[in-house]
């Protein structure tokens, strides 16, 4: 009985590795592989800091290319949890240089306030900290506008967006108005006064009332201030990088948000301002797409959604409550309860096409205990036709009205949380596992069975 399940789950493990085999590259985890990826592949929070802190532990550079303090990225180390919106989660590396990336919207405060909460782990964390000069600096201004706009919207027909409100589409907004100021800006502060009055002239004749409830001079003042205290880690990013990889170093690049919410291919007009996909590493860094050695996908056993806009697997029934309880589905960064659905694998195909995935992370499988039986979301259809793997509809109306085609899978009610392999995982487990892998064309090669840094599995 036991022996033959045990051997039957160790042949499931050979099976699970040997169509891992197939693929391309021989690192699939990362481990090592000179220059990683990591990119969220549904609609965020699939649990990307977890790995990223992960892997963070054997590389040199650990870099941020896009967002900026709408990212919560949850890490829990030795009983603590860490949450971080700006500095990457490789800081949690003493032994580590971290870079934010000039595809990055930086709101300095915010900045500030995190270095501070890691005084106590590194009191020479900022000096690990790096910034790019081309990064973009994050005003209140922006944030102010990022509100203003969201009331705006909410008397609208399609309604707010639902963003964070840390002023990421505003301070985006400058960059492509290229009346922005970036952090080059700051080490000339002689000039830096009249440029964020001019700045903030052009804010307020173009988005009325912004400057309502913020004192300029006072903002000016501040940054001043900052820039004192950040002109020696402010660097020129794309040689910073270059020259990193050149020397050997390992580096490993943390992707905030998720394929969904990209400016371009995710459920447009409720998504972020960055491209969170994999161009955007490129135009964020400055490094070449044949400098990247492994993508790796994090993908949720199940689905969330923090926001409005499309999700065709949510579920608003006692499942939907469920993983939203035992998963504890609340934003990071503003607390707000996230929609809860089924695993969507129409969703985490179309972002394995856009990213590329040479292996996919599995995260939060021990949420999913306890449940009698489980649905993935296979493909969808729109009017009568299957969708290819590679298809998001564009139009609001059309991902409104896919049919999703589901299969459904038996659940398991074993504790997990304290499985180290693959093999010591249910079979009902496993199977999910296989299925996912099967469906979507792309090994799984570590599994989240709890928030803490050693609760995830390394599948091969
Ligand atoms: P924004 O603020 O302009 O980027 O918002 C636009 C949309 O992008 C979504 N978005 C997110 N979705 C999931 N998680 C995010 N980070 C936080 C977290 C969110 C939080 O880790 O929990 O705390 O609420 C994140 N950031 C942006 C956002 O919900 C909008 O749909
Ligand atoms: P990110 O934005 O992708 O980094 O994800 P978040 O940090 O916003 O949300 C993921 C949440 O799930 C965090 O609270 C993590 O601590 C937690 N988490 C990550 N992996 C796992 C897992 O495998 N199991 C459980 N139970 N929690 C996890
Ligand atoms: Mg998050």
């Amino acid at each position: 009985g036991l022996a033959a399940a045990a051997a039957g789950a160790v042949a499931a493990g050979a099976a699970l590795y040997a169509l891992s085999r197939l693929y391309k590259r021989s690192d699939t985890t990362g481990s090592s592989a000179k220059v990683v990826v990591v990119l969220g592949g549904q609609w965020g929070d699939e649990g990307k800091g977890k790995l990223v802190d992960i892997l963070a532990q054997t590389v040199q550079v650990c870099a941020r290319f896009n967002g900026g303090a709408n990212a919560g990225h949850t890490l829990v180390v030795e009983g603590k949890k860490y949450a971080f919106h700006l500095v990457p989660c490789g800081m949690m590396n003493r032994a580590s240089k971290n870079l934010i990336g000039n595809g990055v919207v930086v709101h300095i405060p915010t900045l500030l306030e995190e270095l501070a909460q890691l005084k106590e782990f590194d009191p020479a964390a900022l000096s690990r900290l790096f910034i790019s000069d081309r990064a973009a600096v994050l005003l209140d201004t922006h944030r102010e506008i990022d509100g203003l706009i969201e009331a705006e919207k909410s008397s609208s027909a399609s309604g707010s967006l639902g963003t964070t409100k840390r002023g990421i589409g505003p301070c985006y907004a400058s960059k492509i108005n290229r009346n922005g100021l970036r952090f080059t800006d700051l080490l000339d502060v002689g000039t830096l006064p009249s440029k964020m009055r001019d700045l903030y002239k052009f804010q307020d004749a173009h988005y009325p009332g912004s400057l309502a409830r913020g004192d300029i001079e006072e903002e000016i003042k501040r940054h001043v201030e900052y820039a004192k205290i950040l002109a020696p880690q402010i660097v020129d990013s794309t040689s910073f990088i270059h020259e990193s990889i050149a020397r050997g170093e390992r580096v490993l690049i943390e992707g905030a948000n998720a394929a969904l919410l990209d400016i371009d291919f995710g459920t447009f007009p409720y998504v972020t301002s960055s491209s969170t996909t994999i161009g955007g590493v490129f135009t964020g860094l400055g490094i070449h797409p044949k400098q990247v050695d492994c993508v790796i996908g994090v993908v949720k056993a199940y689905t969330t959604r923090v926001g409005a806009g499309p999700f065709p697997t949510e579920l608003h029934d006692d499942v939907g409550q469920r993983l939203r309880n035992v998963g504890h589905e609340y934003g990071t960064t503003t607390g707000r309860p996230r929609r809860c659905g089924w695993l969507d694998l129409q969703v985490v195909k179309y972002a394995a096409c856009v990213n590329g995935y040479e292996s996919i992370n599995i995260t939060k499988l021990d949420v999913l205990t306890g449940l009698p039986e489980l649905k993935i979301a296979t493909s969808y259809s729109l009017r009568g036709k299957q969708l290819p793997p590679s298809a998001m509809p564009a139009g609001l109306a059309d991902l409104a009205a896919v049919e999703v085609e589901y299969v459904t899978m038996p659940g398991w009610q074993e504790d997990i949380s304290k499985c180290a392999s693959f093999a010591q995982l249910p079979a009902a487990a496993q199977e999910y596992l296989r299925a996912i892998q099967r469906l979507v064309g792309v090994p799984v090669s570590w599994v989240g069975v709890g928030p803490g840094r050693e609760d995830m599995i390394q599948v091969n």
